[in-house]
C-alpha cells in the first residue's frame, strides 16, 4: 500500500494540457495524421495511463517493459534490464529480436517509427507472436513517447545498431543506422514530460515489486533493477535481480513468507484447459484470512471475474466432495459454506487469454465467460491429486474448513446478537460518535482519533457542519490473529462499521462489503506521531485492508499528518512537519533578528495541541495535508501486513528499521 501527498482535490482536468503548437520541423508529412492521435494523448493522458501522479509515472515503466515481456513470452528473449538514470530517465534493454526496423509497405515509414508513434501499433507486425501481456490499460509504447520529452529507441538486429529519436512523440529524424552489434534486442530509454507528470521521481520498491511480480509470474525470465541515482558501500549502484524459476510455487511462498504452512508442498498445477493457459498455486496457513491474488495476461485483476469464480467453484467441489466422503461432515448441524474452504488459503492464478474483457470500476475484472470452465477444472484435477497423494495433509485441510465453520456459525449468532441489540437501542449510531450535520456522504468526513482525549480535541476543533468525529479507545483488535466472531465482538471494530454505516453481507456464504449506507466519502486515520501511534495507525490500516478493501479502493481512506514542530520567536509561530522544515525556519528567524530566543515545541502527541491548532494544522482542508492510501500491489501489501502484524519479530524489526520512519508506512 502507498499513501501519496494530495491537499484537496486533483481532478485530472486540471492539469489539462494547453494544446502545443506542431512542431513544424517535424520531418515527414506523413506523420502529421499520427501526431494528431498521440496528441490526444497528451491532452487527456489520465484517459490512458490512468492517472498523472505516482502511479502513472511509474505505469509508463511497465507499459515499455510489457513490450520485453511479450517478447520473451513468444520465446525470444530471456534477460530485460531495467535502469533508472541519475535524471530518473528510465532505460529498458532486452535481448529479443529487436523491433524490425525495415519499411512499412503501407505507411510508408520505418516499422520501428510505426510501433514508437502509432497507437496501438503494437502488435501488427507478428500475427503470429503469442502475445498476451500488455498493461492495465494495454496502451503500448507510444504512450509513453507521447508522454515523454526525450525518447530514444535503439535497435540491435542483422548486425546493426539502428536508432530513432522523439521528443513528445515527433521524431526527430528518420530511423537510422549507427554501428554494427553482435548483440539482437532493443533498448529504449525515456525522460517522462515534467509538463505532464505531477510528480518525477521513481521509487526504488515500487518497481521492484512489479518486476518481482513479473518474475514470478513469468519463470525463468531474468528481471534486473539497477538504480543509478544511489550506490551503495562499496561504489556499486542500487540493484536487485528478480529471477525465479519455480513460478507460482515460489510466488505463494515468498506471499506466505512469514505465515506458518498446514501442509506439506504447495499444491501446483500449470497447463492449457480448453484451450487456456492455466497456472495455479495454493497453501494452507493456520491464519484466518484469505489471500487469493488472481492475474490475467501479467495484470493484477482486484476486482477477480471468472477465472477466480472457476477456482471457488472447482475448490468448493472438490474439497466438499472429498470432506464428505471421509465422513468428517457427517456430524455438522449446519451447511459448510464457500468461505470456509478458503480461510487461511493463499491462492496465486494467472491465466492468459488472447481476447480478454475487462469489466468493473478499475477494469479489472475479467469477463470472458470461457475462462470459468477452464479454471473450474484445472483445479479440480489438481486438487484430486494432491488430496489423493496426501492423506496427512488433506485430513489438515478438512479440519481447518470445519474449525471455520463452525466458527462462522458462531459469528453468524453473534452477530444476530448485535443486530437485536442494535433494535433494542433504537439501531442507532454509536454513542461515542460525535457526528457531523450534512447527510452527504460525499462532502462528510469521518476522523478516527486516536484516544477519548484527542478525540475531545478534534471536536472542538472541527467543523461541525461536515466533519465527524469517531474516538478509538487504544488499541484496536489485531485482526491478523483473530478470527471473524472476534472481530465482530469487538466494540472499537463495531463501532468503526455502525458508524461508517457499512455491513457485511447476510448471505451465509458472504463477506462482501455492503457500502451503499456509506455515510463518508473521506476517513481520516489521525494518530499520535509517535510509535504507539503509528502502531495504532498500523492496526487500523490492516483493518481496512483485510475488512474495508473496497473502500481503500474507491479512493476513500486517508491519514492525518499533523506538524511535528512549533518554531517560535516572539509573536510569529510557524508549524513544521519535518526536521529540514524545522532547520530552514529556525535558520530564517535567527536572521531576521539575531537577538530574540527560538523556541522549538516538538509535538508528541495530538494531546499537546489545543483546538484551534489541531483544526488549521491538520483539520482544515484549506491547510491540512491528506495522505491518500492506496493499494500499489496488492500481493506486496499483503506479505506486509502479514508480516508487520504476524507473531515473527525478526522480519518486523528489520523491516521497521529498513523503512526507519514510524510515522510513514508506504507499503
Ligand atoms: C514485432 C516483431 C518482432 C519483434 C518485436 C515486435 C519486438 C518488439 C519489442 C518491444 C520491446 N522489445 C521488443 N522486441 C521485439 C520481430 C519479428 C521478426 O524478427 O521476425
Amino acid at each position: 500500500m502507498e499513501s501519496k501527498e494530495s491537499s484537496g482535490n486533483m481532478s485530472d482536468t486540471a492539469v489539462e494540457m494547453s494544446e502545443k503548437k506542431k512542431d513544424a520541423a517535424s520531418y515527414s508529412a506523413d506523420s502529421i495524421q499520427v501526431l494528431e492521435g498521440l496528441e490526444a494523448v497528451r491532452k487527456r493522458p489520465a484517459m490512458y495511463i490512468g492517472d498523472i501522479g505516482v502511479k502513472g509515472l511509474h505505469h509508463l515503466v511497465y507499459e515499455v517493459v510489457d513490450n520485453s515481456i511479450d517478447e520473451a513470452l513468444a520465446g525470444h528473449c530471456d534477460t530485460i534490464n531495467v535502469t533508472i538514470l541519475p535524471d530518473n530517465s528510465i532505460r529498458v534493454k532486452d535481448n529479443g529480436r529487436g523491433i524490425p526496423v525495415d519499411m512499412h509497405a503501407k505507411e510508408g515509414r520505418s516499422a520501428l517509427e510505426v510501433v514508437m508513434t502509432v497507437l496501438h501499433a503494437g502488435g501488427k507486425f507478428d500475427k503470429d507472436s503469442y502475445k498476451v501481456s500488455g498493461g492495465l490499460h494495454g496502451v503500448g509504447v507510444s504512450c509513453v513517447n507521447a508522454l515523454s520529452d526525450m525518447l530514444l529507441a535503439e535497435v540491435h538486429r542483422n548486425g546493426k545498431v539502428y536508432q530513432q529519436e522523439y521528443s513528445e512523440g515527433k521524431p526527430k529524424y528518420a530511423v537510422k543506422e549507427v554501428g554494427t552489434t553482435e548483440d539482437r534486442g532493443t533498448i529504449v530509454t525515456f525522460h517522462p514530460d515534467a509538463s505532464i507528470f505531477q510528480v518525477s521521481e521513481y521509487n526504488f520498491d515500487t518497481l521492484a515489486a512489479r518486476l518481482r511480480e513479473l518474475s514470478f509470474l513469468n519463470k525463468g525470465i531474468r528481471l534486473t533493477l539497477v538504480d543509478e541515482r544511489h550506490t551503495n558501500d562499496d561504489g556499486s549502484f542500487v540493484n536487485e535481480t528478480f529471477y525465479s524459476e519455480l513460478g507460482l510455487v515460489e510466488f505463494v511462498k515468498y506471499l506466505d513468507g512469514t505465515r506458518q504452512s498446514l501442509i506439506e508442498e504447495v499444491i501446483y498445477m500449470e497447463g492449457e484447459k480448453q484451450g487456456i493457459p492455466v497456472e495455479i498455486a495454493m497453501v494452507y496457513n493456520d491464519s484466518y484470512s484469505e489471500n487469493l491474488h488472481s492475474y490475467v495476461n501479467n495484470i493484477n485483476t482486484h476486482e477477480g471475474g471468472t477465472h477466480l469464480a472457476g477456482f471457488r467453484m472447482g475448490l468448493t467441489r472438490t474439497l466438499k466432495k472429498y470432506a464428505d466422503a471421509s465422513g468428517a461432515t457427517q456430524k455438522l448441524k449446519f451447511e459448510i459454506a464457500g468461505d470456509d474452504f478458503r480461510e487461511g488459503l493463499t491462492a496465486v492464478i494467472s491465466v492468459k487469454v488472447q481476447e480478454p474483457q475487462f469489466e468493473g470500476q478499475t477494469k479489472t475484472k475479467l469477463g470472458n465467460n470461457e475462462v470459468s470452465g477452464a479454471v473450474n477444472m484445472a483445479v479440480a484435477e489438481m486438487l484430486e491429486n494432491y488430496l489423493e497423494e496426501h492423506p496427512r495433509d488433506a485430513k489438515q485441510i478438512v479440519e481447518k474448513v470445519i474449525l471455520a465453520a463452525t466458527a462462522r456459525h458462531a459469528a453468524k449468532k453473534a452477530r444476530e446478537m448485535v443486530q437485536r441489540k442494535g433494535a433494542f437501542t433504537g439501531g442507532g449510531l454509536p454513542g461515542k460518535l460525535a457526528d457531523c450535520q450534512s447527510k452527504d456522504a460525499s462532502a462528510s468526513e469521518l476522523f478516527m482519533v486516536e484516544g477519548d482525549s484527542a478525540g475531545g480535541t478534534a471536536k472542538q476543533g472541527r467543523n461541525r457542519e461536515f466533519q465527524a468525529i469517531l474516538p478509538l479507545r487504544g488499541k484496536i483488535l489485531n485482526v491478523e490473529k483473530a478470527m471473524q466472531h472476534k472481530i465482530l465482538d469487538n466494540e472499537e471494530i463495531r463501532n468503526i462499521y455502525t458508524a461508517l454505516g457499512v455491513h457485511i453481507g447476510t448471505e451465509e456464504d458472504s463477506k462482501e462489503l455492503n457500502m451503499t449506507k456509506l455515510r463518508y466519502h473521506k476517513i481520516v486515520i489521525m494518530c499520535d506521531a509517535d510509535v504507539d501511534g503509528s502502531h495504532i495507525q498500523t492496526l487500523i490500516m490492516t483493518f481496512f485492508f483485510r475488512h474495508m478493501q473496497p473502500l481503500i479502493e474507491q479512493g476513500y481512506l486517508y491519514i492525518a499528518t499533523p506538524p511535528l514542530y512549533l518554531v517560535k520567536k516572539g509573536k510569529e509561530q510557524v508549524y513544521c512537519w519535518n526536521e529540514a522544515e524545522r532547520d530552514a525556519t529556525m535558520e530564517r528567524m535567527r536572521a531576521n533578528n539575531k537577538d530574540a530566543s527560538i523556541g522549538v515545541q516538538r509535538y508528541k502527541g495530538l494531546g499537546e495541541m489545543n483546538a484551534e491548532q489541531l483544526w488549521e494544522t491538520t483539520m482544515d482542508p484549506s491547510r491540512r495535508t491528506l495522505r491518500q492510501v492506496t493499494i500499489e500491489n496488492g500481493a506486496e501489501a499483503d506479505r506486509i501486513f502479514s508480516m508487520l502484524m504476524g507473531d515473527e519479530v525478526p522480519p518486523r524489526r528489520e523491516f521497521i528499521e529498513k523503512n526507519a520512519v514510524y510515522a510513514k508506512l508506504d507499503v
